[in-house]
């Protein structure tokens, strides 16, 4: 499937043809979760893969063998990328681990009633940008990224691949008091004390790990150690594709990086445009 120039409207929100088909993102908002199963949610650039790998080692308990040889689209397989149904039907696993970037308002309704685990994870609205304006310029199935500056524009708008963060966040935050198998995590407090956090995951999975095999975790979601792993760092995925001359994937994995990019004028509009879209959310201003 190459499709490259592809653009899939779904719902009002466009996803790259490359991975998704009208067909696939109808699968996913009917797909029957098990209660098993390990649900990984993210706007794009939140770190996701992290979780990937961070959930894959809780549940190996820190063995490195599966994060090591299977690449992680198909340990943890995005539910609405047009691969996943044939991912998920030869699983052998007993506890499936899924991905997904939609939105709650599509994919709320096929959770309903479901004990299956989720994972929402988000990150500082800045640095995401930052991070998928340099992913844009490497990632060929994604349109041009253009300046910064139009690409800020598009992303306060919520006019990119994936549609707006706001709604993203505001979606699944708001079910916060109401799914007692949701639990928030952030990419800054993976990266503040990634001991903690995965201590946080594990016991939310009800997956208690011993020192010895929450360190082994540490080691391996370290940027570092996943920066060198082929299974995580999409050096498999063709330079037609992924052109990692332009850029790695795995880029810098700093909190913060927007400070080296943003003008004092765009901090400044970012800030206008944040207030007036989160003032309902108080834990977010
Ligand atoms: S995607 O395309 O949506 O799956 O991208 P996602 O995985 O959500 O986000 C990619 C960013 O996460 C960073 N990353 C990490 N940071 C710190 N430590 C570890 N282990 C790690 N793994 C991935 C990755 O570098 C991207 O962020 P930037 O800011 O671009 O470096």
């Amino acid at each position: 499937m190459a499709r490259l120039d592809v653009t899939e409207m779904f719902h009002g929100i466009s996803f790259p043809g490359h991975l998704h088909t009208q067909e696939s993102l109808e699968l996913a908002l009917r797909f029957p979760f098990r209660d098993t199963d390990v649900l990984i949610v993210s706007y794009p650039k939140s770190g996701t893969t992290w979780l990937q790998e961070i959930v894959t080692l809780i549940l190996s308990r820190g063995d490195p063998h599966l994060n090591q040889t299977v690449p992680n689209w198909e340990r943890a397989p995005w539910l609405e990328q047009y691969y996943s149904a044939a991912v998920l039907e030869a699983s052998s696993a007993t506890q499936r681990i899924i991905t997904s970037h939609l939105p709650h308002h599509l994919l709320g309704p096929a959770l309903q009633g479901s004990k299956a685990k989720v994972i929402y994870v988000y990150r500082d609205p800045k640095d995401v940008v930052v991070s998928f304006y340099h992913f844009h310029k490497m990632a060929n199935f994604l349109p041009d990224a253009g300046t910064f500056e139009g690409f800020l524009k598009r992303f306060l708008e919520g006019t990119l691949n994936y549609g707006s963060w706001f709604d993203h966040v505001k979606g699944w935050s708001s079910q916060k008091n109401f799914m007692d198998n949701l639990l928030h995590i952030t990419y800054e407090e993976m990266s503040l004390n990634l001991h903690d956090a995965i201590g946080k995951v594990s016991s939310f999975l009800q997956c208690p790990l011993v020192e010895e095999e929450v360190n082994n975790c540490v080691k391996l979601c370290s940027f570092a150690s996943m920066k060198n792993n082929n299974m995580v760092n999409y050096t498999l995925i063709p330079h037609e594709i992924m052109d990692q001359s332009k850029g790695s994937f795995m880029r810098n994995g700093k909190t913060g990086d927007w400070k080296n990019m943003f003008t004092e004028e765009q901090n400044q509009y970012f800030e206008i445009v944040y207030k007036s879209k989160m003032q309902d959310y108080p834990e977010f201003v």
